[in-house]
């Protein structure tokens, strides 16, 4: 790699300041060495989810050296396997003494850098992944593209036509989506929960669609078989997949690192970023360890700056240099950010008597349930399953709305953390959709609406989406550079205004390949 490291050590005194969050401070009953170094490198990408995994291949097969910087951990590289639900481990949550999945946290932990977090505001709880490959680590593999009316109107200034022949078809390749054989699902016990989610759905009056994921199908007949080690069937996915799923780390970021071009810095978290005279950036980063512990302040130069860390990420970075050290933003950053509509709900005494929704699931949904053309309740939601390791007769739905009222991300000076403007009033429509399915769905076929799972029925502050607050065309020009900026980039999915109408990183990926592709070609990076 072509940089130069200045090193200074110091012995720093004890002190909780050295420690990244409150909960560990017991961790801090020795002093410890903590390294002081600056780094130059030529382009620096913050944060290795999809925006960040796509930037780092096309830059590096254009031949660029690229330093990655990621807070979490590598994975693979350290060789420690993934928790599932039913025995949450180190990979369960970001530096918690307590699972934080969307319900049923009864599990204790040992705080580790694990690859699921949960930032909470006021009316909402977002979670997002850690570690190299970012939210691809934590999710379900929905790989789904957004119908083309609704790209068009969300995105009125990009092409559509080559989105749908070029970017889509270009991303669904790279990220290995594939469909699961429909015989497979009709015999699977596992998929007993979609097989009864898309009867139900029918005899209620709905449309079902099946949903292609990033997990290998092949793989997961294998794992039915017993023929190779279960993953999507031994209730492995927010926690990471240790088999099956072909996560940024088994396609984009792999292919990355093949060109020799890339190196990643997991365990690094970027704290904030200046502007120098120069238009080069410094950007202060702490490295730490698996405990969450300070090891180095490390201080990298670069001429060239991507911002990828996920929406919270990226308007975190923007907003807090903003404030801390007058960094300069464009006014619209921060604005036009929404939940993509997610609003969880459930039903319970779903067939009781008839073996409910499946003592064994697998956690890789396949279907879905598209009422998006209905112009009273436009919604569409997974058939998501619940593996509970018994059969609990519930069934679990993730709705996608459309996103009428968006909120605003600011940041709080005398807090240091970001703030979110959002409440009842963004969730009303979303909450009256939910209402309207789950009331059919019982209509139809039985079953009462979930308390089992949320606060009357509905989960309105679960979040799996963050979208938008450094907007396409808004915030950024036309292909993701910060306005006022000459050498500072934002490629994720705070792009997106706020909503996509479907999960979102199969949208996340092709905007991403189309800025990246676009600066290439203008020489921004030469
Ligand atoms: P993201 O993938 O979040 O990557 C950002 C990376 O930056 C992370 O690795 C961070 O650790 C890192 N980072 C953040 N701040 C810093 C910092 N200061 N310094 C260094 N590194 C930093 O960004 N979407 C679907 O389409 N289908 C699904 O089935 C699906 N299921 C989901 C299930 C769960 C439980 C969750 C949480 C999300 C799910 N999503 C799903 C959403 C999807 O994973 C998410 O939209 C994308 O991962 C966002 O991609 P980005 O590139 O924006």
């Amino acid at each position: 790699m072509d940089r130069k490291r200045f090193i200074k050590t110091s012995v720093l005194a004890l002190s909780g300041f050295y420690f990244l969050y409150s909960d560990i401070f017991q961790a801090a009953q020795f002093p410890h060495i903590v390294t002081e170094e600056t780094i130059e490198a030529p382009i620096i990408i913050i944060g290795s989810g999809y925006g960040g995994a796509v930037s780092a291949l096309r830059l590096c097969e254009a031949g660029k050296k690229v330093i990655l910087l990621e807070m979490g951990l590598h994975w693979e590289k350290a060789g420690i396997p993934y928790s599932n639900l039913l025995k949450p481990g180190k990979s369960s949550a970001w530096l918690k003494k307590k699972t934080i999945a969307p319900f049923m946290n009864i599990f204790s932990l040992t705080p580790f850098t694990g690859t699921l977090d949960r930032l909470e505001f006021d009316n909402i709880s977002i979670w997002v992944g850690r570690g190299v490959g970012g939210g691809s680590l934590v999710n379900g593999g929905m790989a789904v593209t957004p119908k083309e009316s609704y790209f068009r109107e969300v995105f009125p200034d990009l092409d559509s036509e080559k989105f749908y022949n070029h970017y889509f078809p270009l991303v669904r390749e790279e990220l290995k989506v594939n469909v699961i054989d429909e015989q497979f699902l009709k015999d699977c016990p596992y998929y007993k929960f979609t097989r009864v989610g898309e009867e139900e759905a029918h005899k209620a009056g709905f449309k079902t669609i099946r949903v292609p994921n990033v997990y290998d199908f092949k793989y997961m007949e294998k794992e039915y078989r017993n023929e190779v080690p279960r993953s999507a069937l031994n209730t492995e996915v927010i926690y990471g997949n240790n088999y099956g799923k072909n996560s940024l780390d088994k396609t984009y970021l792999k292919k990355a690192l093949e060109t020799g071009n890339l190196e990643i810095l997991d365990l690094h978290k970027a704290d904030h970023i200046q502007l120098n005279d120069d238009k080069s950036y410094t950007v202060t980063t702490q490295h730490i360890n698996t405990s969450g512990q300070v090891l180095a302040h490390k201080t990298f130069h670069c001429k060239k700056l991507i911002l990828s860390a996920g929406t919270m990420g990226t308007l975190q970075l923007l907003l807090k240099s903003n404030t801390i050290n007058n960094l300069p933003i464009d006014e619209k950053v921060g604005k036009n950010w929404g939940n993509n509509g997610n609003f969880m709900t459930g039903r319970n005494w779903v067939r009781p008597l008839s073996g409910g929704t499946g003592s064994k699931q697998s956690t890789i949904p396949v279907g879905g349930i598209d009422n998006w053309e209905d112009p009273e309740h436009a919604f569409f939601t997974e058939i998501a399953p619940l593996p509970m390791g018994m059969d609990v007769a519930t069934a679990l739905y993730l709705l996608i709305n459309r996103v009428d009222k968006k909120g605003e991300v600011t940041f709080d000076k005398t807090n240091q953390a970001l703030q979110l403007n959002w409440n009842e009033s963004h969730t009303a429509k979303m909450k009256e959709n939910a209402k309207y399915f789950v009331r059919k769905m019982n209509n139809a076929n039985g079953g009462t609406r979930s308390h089992f799972l949320f606060n009357n029925g509905f989960g309105a502050d679960i979040c799996y989406h963050p979208l938008g607050g450094c907007v396409l065309g808004e915030a950024t020009d036309a292909f993701g550079k910060l306005k006022g900026h000459e050498n500072l980039y934002v490629l994720d999915g705070s792009l997106i205004p706020g909503t996509i109408g479907v999960n979102p990183f199969v949208t996340i990926t092709a905007i991403a390949e189309y800025c990246i592709e676009h600066l290439i070609n203008q020489n921004e990076f030469t």
